[in-house]
Formats: structure tokens, C-alpha cells, sequence
């Protein structure tokens, strides 16, 4: 993919011509055309999925397919006015406008899927109820993202010593019991220095769409979606992770015994890297087919740093399994789809599939249970009625 040429970025970026370039229409809870095909989970804050069937049609996610998960409103920013800003532990703090970020550094480009941490929560509510948006298996999406690295950011301002955490605060508000405040995040400066991890300026070839994160977003491959931080205001290097409530009172995995009243927030880890994880696409939950042969399709993401080698799928709920076949597109941080014949006799079944990784280690058939409903990647199972 060629980079947009800087008219046309600046064009589309452009503040006037921006609701014009994105066929928005009325005010930031209404859906442009861009969600019109994605299915509601939550009003406001708007939060939606596409059709899965749908999601496995491209290996790059079209925007009108592209999940939107947000904890506020879409802050309506002007392009003219932006700047973002570089500061905390470095010799020279930064204020970057939004040509700055096109023209001061490379350009790189990094095909990579984003997932959000409580994907299939849905079915983990089936186990016990948990809260939050109830996501089928569409939470995740894969684009082509392209801006500067955030690693070229920070040597550009110069790291001082102590630095460990490079945190993102976005200038979104989002409203929780506990109150009111901008979303934030903050990833270790290991990663934060990784040739893959960008502030992103565009998606799928054209700036980012207003839902999406316009004018800038964080772009973490590998790690839950809450560390992509759209609306990016601010970049903070610090000898400590993010204190925002998003990062240290949200995203942290519990044990099964453990509820809202009793969890100790300040002595578990943030959420990091997403495990390896499949979903079976098509056909969808409670379908009608008929009997003989069905085609089966669906996405396998793996842990960072690993890739997918073989997808299973079974028949019979996961007494007997055969492999599937995986499409030839790939990269490091992006999702393999894959798709297989099975044979269906009349009756009820239950299709199921699971995906090994490189390093041997397979989708477990049950998960433990936690409170936040995060990071569910059980075999997934789907019942469909044979006639
Ligand atoms: N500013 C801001 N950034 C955010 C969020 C948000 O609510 N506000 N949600 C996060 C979560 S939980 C996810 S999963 C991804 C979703 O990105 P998308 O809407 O582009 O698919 O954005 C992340 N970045
Ligand atoms: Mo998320």
C-alpha cells in the first residue's frame, strides 16, 4: 500500500472537509455510515461488532466491518489546533502537529489486528454473568495502520534514565461510577520501543475516521485493545505504569473467587499480550444447514510472537477434530483466516474449533471464570440444527 499523497492527507484531515470525508451525520452517538452494517452491543457510549460471517469475508478489515469499542463520546477535535505531546522523562519535550507526525519522521506501515481484551464475553457470561459490553466473537478486527513509530517519538526526545513506562492519555471523557476522565493507558518501554508499535495517523490507506481515533492512535500489536489509545493527546515517559482509572482500575485479570468488592486492583498486573484464540465465523449460532457437507470459516489469532500453526475444527462438540485450511495471507501481528469442509448428519451438532500456536500450546476446552470477563479463549463452540 502507498502512503496517501500530503494534499490529499491534509485534505481529508482537514477540519471542514473532515464530516464530508467520513459521511457523518448529526452528533458523536449517532451512527455515520461507517457503523450502519455493525451490530449495537451498547448505545452509548456506542459500542458495536460486525456480523461474524461478514468479518471473515477480507483479511483486511473494510472500515464499515471494523469493531468500535469506546468508553465516551467521540471528542470532536480540529485538526488545525492539534498537537500532541511528548514529555515526562526526556531531555527534550515535544509538540508534535498533526504534519509533523506525517512529514518529521518514517513512515511505517504495520498490518495488525486489534482485539478488545473482553471479545467472546458473551459466551463467558454463559459460564456465570459477568458485566460490560456482552461481545460476541467480532470484537477484533485487522487493518493496515501506517504513521510514525512511537520508538522514533521517544528518540527523538531523548530518553532520561529511569525511564519504564510510556503512557498515552487520550482527549476523550468517559464516565464510570468513579467519576469522570480521559482515557488512558501506558505500555512498557520495551514495547514501546518495538519497530511495530506506531501512532498511528491512518487506517487502511485514508486518515483515521473520527470513531477510530482521528487525528492520532496508539497502535500496540499484540496487546489488548485498551492500550491503542484513540483522540492520543499526550505521551508521558515515566519510571511508573499509568495511573489512569482505565489502566489501573480496569484490564487486570482476577481468579474465579475473586468479585468486584474483593479485588485487589493495586497487586495485579495490567493486561498485557492476548492469548492465542480462534472463533468459527460462519455458519453462525443456532443455523439451519443441511445435511452433507458444510463449509466452515473463521479467523486464529496467536499470542505475540508466535504464529498460528494449525487450526482444528470438529464436527461432534470436540470428541473427533480435522484441520482446517489456513489462508496464505499473513504477518507477525495479524490474524490467519481459515475455512474446512465438514460432514453434517441430521440432527443437532455442535461445531467447535481450536488453534495450536508455534510453540505447541492449543486453546484450552474450558477457562477460568473472572469477574472482568476478559481474555476468553475456550474452544468455540458453536450449535447449529442439521435438517
Ligand atoms: N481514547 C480511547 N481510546 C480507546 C478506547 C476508548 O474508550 N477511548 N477504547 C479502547 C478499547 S477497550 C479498544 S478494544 C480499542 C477499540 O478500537 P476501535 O474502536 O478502533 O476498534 O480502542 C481502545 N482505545
Ligand atoms: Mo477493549
Amino acid at each position: 500500500m502507498s502512503g496517501l499523497s500530503r494534499r490529499r492527507f491534509l485534505e481529508a484531515a482537514g477540519a471542514s472537509a473532515l464530516a464530508a470525508a467520513w459521511g457523518c451525520r448529526g452528533g458523536p452517538e449517532a451512527p455515520s455510515d461507517e457503523v450502519a452494517a455493525l451490530i449495537v452491543r451498547q448505545e452509548s457510549p456506542f459500542n458495536a461488532e460486525p456480523p461474524l460471517g461478514k468479518l471473515v469475508e477480507s483479511w483486511v478489515t473494510p472500515l464499515p466491518r471494523f469493531y468500535i469499542r469506546r468508553h465516551g463520546a467521540v471528542p470532536r477535535i480540529d485538526a488545525a489546533a492539534y498537537e500532541l505531546r511528548v514529555e515526562g522523562l526526556v531531555e527534550r519535550p515535544l509538540r508534535l502537529a498533526l504534519g509533523d507526525l506525517r512529514d518529521r519522521f518514517d513512515r511505517a506501515a504495520v498490518t495488525a489486528t486489534l482485539q478488545c481484551a473482553g471479545n467472546r464475553r458473551g459466551e463467558h457470561s454463559r459460564v456465570k454473568k459477568v458485566g460490560g459490553v456482552q461481545w460476541d466473537a467480532g470484537a477484533i478486527g485487522n487493518a493496515e495502520w501506517a504513521g510514525p513509530r512511537l520508538g522514533d517519538l521517544l528518540k527523538k526526545a531523548g530518553l532520561k534514565p529511569g525511564a519504564k513506562h510510556v503512557r498515552f492519555r487520550s482527549l476523550d471523557r468517559c464516565t464510570v461510577p468513579a467519576g469522570t476522565f480521559e482515557f488512558g493507558a501506558s505500555i512498557p518501554l520495551e514495547k514501546a520501543l518495538a519497530p511495530e508499535t506506531l501512532v498511528a495517523v491512518e487506517m487502511n490507506g485514508r486518515p483515521l475516521s473520527p470513531e477510530h481515533g482521528f487525528p492520532a492512535r496508539t497502535v500496540v500489536p499484540g496487546y489488548l485493545g485498551a492500550r491503542s489509545v484513540k483522540w492520543l493527546g499526550d505521551i508521558e515517559v515515566s519510571d511508573r505504569p499509568s495511573e489512569n482509572f482505565f489502566h489501573a482500575r480496569d484490564y487486570k485479570l482476577f481468579p474465579p473467587d475473586v468479585g468486584p468488592e474483593t479485588a485487589k486492583w493495586d497487586q495485579a498486573e495490567p493486561l498485557g499480550e492476548l492469548p492465542t484464540n480462534s472463533a468459527i465465523c460462519s455458519p453462525s449460532t443456532g443455523e439451519t444447514l443441511r445435511a452433507g457437507i458444510a463449509r466452515v470459516r473463521g479467523y486464529a489469532i496467536a499470542i505475540a510472537g508466535r504464529s498460528i500453526a494449525r487450526v482444528e475444527v470438529s464436527a461432534d462438540g470436540g470428541k473427533t477434530w480435522g484441520e482446517a485450511r489456513l489462508s496464505a495471507s499473513s504477518a507477525a501481528f495479524a490474524w490467519r483466516l481459515w475455512e474446512v469442509e465438514v460432514r453434517l448428519e441430521a440432527g443437532p451438532a455442535v461445531l467447535a474449533a481450536r488453534a495450536w500456536d508455534s510453540s505447541g500450546a492449543v486453546q484450552p476446552e474450558k477457562v477460568d471464570w473472572n469477574f472482568k470477563g476478559y481474555l476468553y479463549n475456550a474452544w468455540h463452540r458453536v450449535p447449529v440444527t442439521v435438517a
